[in-house]
């Protein structure tokens, strides 16, 4: 059975297309599931290097040729995830995924939770359809909402 491929290191701040850092993913196992089924590895401390382009572009390079520093760092996984676990990783947290060479799919809710006050920046997101949104605007709150209101409201 062929498994899914691998993931490549990558951070998912660029995937969002908004005008700030501070986003975070909580990826939720739906099920049991460990190196063999390709979960997530992390690199310790990468968030500190700040924005490190649209994987995308990297072509035939990755982003250990592009940022060696990289590799010199602590690597975190891949984890191994029971019902009820969770990880959390920044946006800018480079991480990456080798395939699923397990007989069963990898299950797993991803949600993705970026600061209020974002605002797309008119790029065009990996992660969500901006339809209707405009540059420059907020997110909408249908969509996407907010788990802190503002002070004074309800
Ligand atoms: O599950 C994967 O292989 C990758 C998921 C991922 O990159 C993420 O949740 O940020």
């Amino acid at each position: 059975m062929g498994g899914n491929g691998p993931t490549a290191f990558h951070q998912d701040f660029i995937t969002f297309a908004l005008d700030r850092s501070g986003g975070m993913q909580f990826w939720i196992p739906l099920d049991k599931c460990g190196p063999e089924q390709g979960t997530m590895a992390f690199i310790s401390g990468s968030h500190r290097l700040g924005v490190l382009g649209d994987y995308q572009t990297y072509a035939d390079r990755t982003i250990f040729d592009l940022w060696p520093e990289l590799a010199e760092m602590p690597l975190a996984g891949p984890l191994h995830y029971e019902v009820g676990d969770v990880s959390v990783h920044d946006h800018l947290t480079v991480h990456g995924a080798g395939p699923n060479l397990g007989d069963r799919p990898r299950w797993a809710l991803i949600a993705s939770l970026v600061p209020g006050d974002a605002r797309w920046t008119g790029a065009p997101p990996e992660a969500f359809d901006p339809a209707p949104l405009r540059p420059r605007d907020l997110l909408d709150e249908a969509r996407f909402p907010l788990l802190v209101p503002p002070e004074g409201e309800p």
